[in-house]
């Protein structure tokens, strides 16, 4: 657990992602803005986050409708999902085959998800999206908003704020300097992760993210502050904590000045060499390689179903009382 840690996964997800779903009109002023920059961390307070995994073997949008599924039928589609992943047909699934399919699953994630938004944002699909379209489309319920309901922040966000972070990050995007964003400008703007000339954005964003009191460093409190907020505030810390603490000292803040700068959030949150997909498919075959062969049969992966497409059992027990419901 304690290298899984180490390299936590970093999956961020803009605020321009999860706004950019929804047309403007339909964001009712009133309610706080949905404010996803999260961090989606594979371990979360040292539990094992199943769905971080899920997302990741289905993306996320075949996930959900995994969550949905019985546990018989969610194990015969990954029956059937298994035979494609082992490309040499030979009844085994090595980690080149899984990590290929991983990040086959994550290309076409991203691809739908922007084909969704273009159309969205651009339905007689012009060449590029001017900003000001871009804003009007997102942003436009501003206008009619006072001053202060603008600034108003929800855990140190607001719609100004929100509106700021997307101009920076289009302006990064916008790789031929015309405000506009072809296609392929869009995908960087959405999804900048897969990007290298986006990681600074990003970089300046978790940063602003974790950096509460705004001195343009992350100290110790604000590192622990992202992860973990006690329910009362004298609670005793729990074990995990102490030991991210320790991590931050003797990990994180290199030049032991007792604060992350921006050279140290980098080291930590885009470690140079980091493969992603070859880190999850690892993770896999070890949760289901019981013969310690390295490599999976249907029955390992079947017999598992849960760490790759299944719904944990009391999800599943809440989706059944949903539809109940109807
Ligand atoms: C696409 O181009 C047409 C014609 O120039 C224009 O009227 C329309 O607003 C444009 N749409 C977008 C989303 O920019
Ligand atoms: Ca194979
Ligand atoms: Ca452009
Ligand atoms: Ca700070
Ligand atoms: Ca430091």
């Amino acid at each position: 657990m304690a290298t899984y840690s180490a390299v936590v996964l970093v999956v961020v997800v803009a605020a321009a992602v999860a706004i950019s779903s929804t047309s403007a009109s339909s964001i009712p002023a009133d309610l706080p803005p949905e404010h996803t920059v999260f961090h989606g961390k594979h371990f979360e307070g040292g539990e094992h986050n199943a769905q971080f995994d899920h997302d990741a073997f289905l993306g996320a949008d075949e996930a959900k409708k995994f969550d949905e599924l019985t546990p018989e039928e969610s194990k015969r589609r990954l029956g059937v999902i298994v035979d494609r992943i082992d490309e040499d047909k030979d009844g085994l699934v090595t980690l080149a085959e899984l990590k290929n399919w991983i990040q086959y699953t994550q290309k076409r994630y991203i691809d739908e998800d922007v084909n969704r938004l273009w159309r969205q944002h651009n339905p007689e699909n012009n060449k590029t999206i001017p900003w000001e379209v871009y804003r009007k489309l997102i942003y436009g319920f501003l206008d009619d908003l006072t001053k202060e309901e603008r600034e108003a922040e929800d855990n140190g966000i607001s719609y100004s704020k929100m509106l700021a972070r997307d101009r920076r990050r289009w302006a990064v995007a916008d790789q031929d300097l015309d405000d506009s964003l072809t296609r392929e400008e869009f995908t960087a703007f959405l999804h900048p992760e897969d990007h290298p000339t986006m990681k600074d954005v990003v970089l300046k964003e978790t940063i602003d993210d974790l950096d509460k009191d705004k001195d343009g460093k992350i100290s110790v409190d604000e590192y622990i502050g992202d992860m973990y907020r006690p329910a009362e505030l004298d609670d005793p810390e729990p074990e995990w904590v102490l030991s991210e603490r320790e991590a931050f000292v003797t990990h994180r803040d290199l030049d032991n000045d007792g604060y992350l700068n921006e050279a140290e959030v980098r080291q930590w949150i885009v470690p140079q060499d980091f493969d992603h997909a070859e880190s999850e498919a690892k993770h896999l075959i070890f949760e289901a390689d019981m013969d310690h062969d390295e490599q999976l049969t249907k029955a390992e992966i079947l017999d598992k179903y849960d760490v790759f497409v299944g719904s944990q059992a009391t999800d599943f027990g809440e989706a059944l009382a949903r539809h109940d419901e109807f």
